[in-house]
């Protein structure tokens, strides 16, 4: 293999499917869509039927990573998917997708389902922004789709994104790939991250880090924590 030109100032990442380099003033996190209606009890995502519990475990590891990135000065970003209370930024397609019994923009416990502004869309407490930190609101399940996402992080010179969020095959992987094909250096922080669906959380790790690194590269956070000398046990 031929060995890559290295960033300058940057750390390596014990990751798969090898070593990630990153340099911190260039390097950004985003949090995928850590929202009360993806992961606490009576919300979307519960409504639906699915196990929120296996999502409300990766809150703490991710909260983690958000203080160690707050820690180093770089750029953190969230992200939410929700919609217009007109729902005029959500196609059709979406709103009709799958048949459901509870639509987004109905009534739920916790306010209009999915509708920017709205309680269940709002992130878990422990998981909310700090002020100045980035918050970007998306009608889809990529980030950079009718976003200022792209925008924001090259007026920041952002190179690298290291990720966190729910869920992993869908709102985190298509942010991902969309971030790849955008030339990025995308890292996934394997136990920030979760499905609904153990196999499929399995599978987009295996995907992602596949054919040399087709999508990026993995690694669980405790590797992260490891890659700056002298912050081994924060
Ligand atoms: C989904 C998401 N699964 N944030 N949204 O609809 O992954």
């Amino acid at each position: 293999m031929m060995p890559s030109i290295p960033y300058p100032d940057s750390y390596e990442v014990a990751a798969e499917p090898y070593g990630f380099d990153f340099p911190t003033a260039q390097t950004a996190v985003i949090m995928i869509d850590m929202q009360r209606d993806f992961i606490l009890p009576g919300g979307f995502g519960a409504s639906l039927g699915n196990d929120v519990g296996r999502l409300a475990a990766t809150v703490p590891v991710a909260r983690h990573l958000l203080d160690w990135c707050r820690a180093r000065g770089m750029l953190v970003v969230h992200t939410k998917e929700a919609h217009a209370g007109d729902l005029s930024d959500c196609p059709l397609s979406k709103l009709n997708r799958g048949n459901p019994s509870v639509r987004i923009g109905d009534p739920s416990p916790m306010g209009r389902i999915l509708i920017d502004g709205e309680e269940g869309s709002d992130f878990v407490d422990e998981l909310a922004p700090l002020p100045g930190e980035v918050v970007i609101v998306k009608p889809g399940k990529g980030a950079f789709h009718a976003t200022e996402l792209g925008n924001i992080l090259s007026k920041a010179n952002i190179t690298h994104l290291l990720f966190g969020g729910v869920t992993t095959e869908v709102c985190v992987q298509t942010t991902m790939r969309e971030a790849n094909d955008r030339g990025y250096e995308c890292l996934l922080i394997e136990d920030a991250t979760e499905s609904y669906f153990p196999e499929f959380k399995q599978a987009t790790i295996a995907m992602i880090r596949a054919q040399g690194g087709i999508v990026g590269w993995t690694a669980p956070l405790s590797a992260l924590l490891l890659a700056i000398p002298g912050h081994l046990h924060e």
